[in-house]
């Protein structure tokens, strides 16, 4: 049979790519064919996503996909919990604004006064973060956009949308907004009702799998093409990338490090236990009824924000590349901090932040860029190793072996470090896993053989390579003293 050839749209906040995805019966091949920096613009200090922007970059990739072969569908993943809101003639009402937007500060403690934090979490799942849709939603409350709101569309379905004219809301997107029945998997219309939201704004929920709609006319026209269906795919880019996790028969816990760091284990159902509220793991739901059980990591956004910092300084030889060679043979484990403390979640002058942290917890303050970039690394290790260990407690599950995928999966120090951190393997790749795992779903729902997600695993396994990483024994040059460390830091 003819592979299906599909264009998979992948949005991270760093940057978004837009993927020719090939599949065949024993073939798998992605190409990239559009790729843009993507990045929240700060005004009167607010901060926005250029949606429409990213509107435009979408289109121009689907039309390099569609100029370069066969087209069967398209498909929109992107980061979570950010939307925009429509008014009743389908306009969009304001710009999107970005989770690290600081328009949340203070609000989770207005809602716990009307609904406490274990019944948030006996009906979402959700692990407590700031920005959680329904935050968001809430800080609005009396503001002209919201009273004149007919519907809130999330990113990825406001662009597919766009594209197609049809509302709704992918479910494994919709399962991260707060406002979501993570057990029912139907909107949680009594939370929004207690919360004083407007319910009705919420669009009706649709699978991953399911046919959005042909692309309009117009649309079809710019980009040259007529009679694609758009595709609902894992639209939250985390649900995508654990798609694409190349993992068998081996009991996993995944790492999907971009410019977050997702850390945990694909269940069958969610653990709602107090022990799981109270250590903030969230149950975000997947494609085929999955769920991740994950904690949010802060990520390398806390590199990339520094290598920034370095740049507007002007400092020479601060670009990534050589930061990550010299990192390697700076001395392990010097300085550690808590990855997860919420000043790092607002752009800003990562290095100082850490600098601070590091002078608080009683750590030796890194210095260079090089040893700020060693530190960066040790912490997050140490926060992977925390977090999968607790994951497996909490769910009672076994880990033999860590797949990390992403951007970070091409970081080998990374790797590495993790592995000695956890003393479990550390299989690294695919770097574009989120865009596999979209062009898969794709794939199935316009009739490949892929009955399930391990003959889609199957597949990438096939056809992609992986870098192993072994745990080092504590002696080995630059390793360290993981269990020590870990007692240093105390989240
Ligand atoms: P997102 O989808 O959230 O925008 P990505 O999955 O693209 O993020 O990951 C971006 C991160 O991956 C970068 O911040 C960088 O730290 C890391 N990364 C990307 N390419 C490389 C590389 N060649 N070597 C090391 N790290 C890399
Ligand atoms: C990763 C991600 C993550 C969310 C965050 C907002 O890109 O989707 O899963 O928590 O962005």
């Amino acid at each position: 049979a003819e592979p299906i050839r599909v264009a998979a749209v992948d949005l991270g906040a760093t940057s978004g790519r837009v993927m020719a995805c090939r599949v065949g019966a024993r073939t798998l091949h992605l190409e990239q064919l559009h790729r843009f920096p993507n990045g929240a613009v700060p005004v009167h200090g607010d901060l926005y996503w250029d949606v429409l922007g990213i509107h435009r970059e979408v289109l121009t990739g689907i039309r390099e996909v569609a100029r370069t072969g066969r087209l069967h569908g398209i498909g929109i993943d992107s980061w979570a919990v950010d939307y925009g809101l429509l008014d009743c003639d389908d306009r969009l009402l304001a710009n999107p604004r970005s989770h690290r937007d600081p328009r949340t500060d203070g609000v989770p403690a207005q809602v716990r006064k009307t609904v406490t934090d274990t019944e948030l979490y006996d009906v979402t799942g959700l692990q407590q973060l700031p920005f959680n849709t329904v935050y968001q939603l809430v800080s609005e409350i009396g503001s002209p956009a919201l009273e004149a709101a007919e519907r809130m569309l999330l990113l990825p379905d406001l662009l597919s949308f766009w594209l197609t004219g049809q509302a709704g809301a992918e479910r494994t997107n919709a399962s991260t907004t707060g406002l979501y029945d993570v057990r029912t998997r139907e909107w949680a219309i009594d939370l929004a009702k207690r919360l004083g939201l407007p319910w009705a704004i919420l669009p009706q929920l649709r699978d991953p799998g399911s046919v959005v709609g042909p692309l309009l006319p117009e649309v079809g026209e710019y980009v040259g093409l007529a009679d694609v269906p758009v595709i609902a795919v894992g639209s939250h880019d985390t649900a995508s990338a654990v798609v694409g996790v190349p993992a068998g028969e081996e009991s996993f816990a995944f790492i999907s490090s971009g410019t977050w760091s997702l850390v945990g284990l694909e269940l069958e159902t969610p653990v709602l236990s107090e022990e799981a509220r109270a250590a903030d793991f969230t149950n975000e739901g997947g494609v085929d009824d999955t769920i991740r059980f994950l904690k949010n990591v802060m990520g390398l956004w806390v590199l990339s924000e520094s290598v920034r910092t370095w740049a507007d300084k002007r400092l020479t030889d601060a670009s990534l590349p050589a930061l990550l060679a010299a990192a390697v043979d700076a001395p392990a484990l010097r300085t550690v901090v808590d990855i997860n403390d919420p000043r790092l979640l607002t752009p800003g002058d990562m290095p100082t932040r850490i600098q601070d942290l590091a002078r608080e917890a009683g750590e030796p303050i890194p210095r260079t860029p090089v040893a700020i970039t060693r530190t960066i690394l040790d912490s997050l290790a140490l926060a992977y190793r925390r977090n999968i260990r607790l994951a497996a407690s909490l769910a009672g599950r076994d880990v033999d072996v860590v797949h990390l995928v992403g951007g970070g999966s091409q970081n080998s120090l990374l790797c590495q470090l993790t592995a000695d951190a956890l003393g479990v393997p550390v299989l690294a790749g695919p770097a574009e896993a989120a865009a596999l795992g979209n062009g898969l779903v794709q794939a199935r729902a316009l009739g490949a053989d892929l009955p399930d997600l391990a003959a889609m695993r199957a597949l990438i396994r096939r056809t992609h390579d992986v870098r192993p990483f072994l745990p080092r024994p504590r002696s080995a040059p630059n390793s360290g003293d993981w269990e020590a460390a870990a007692a240093r830091v105390s989240r």
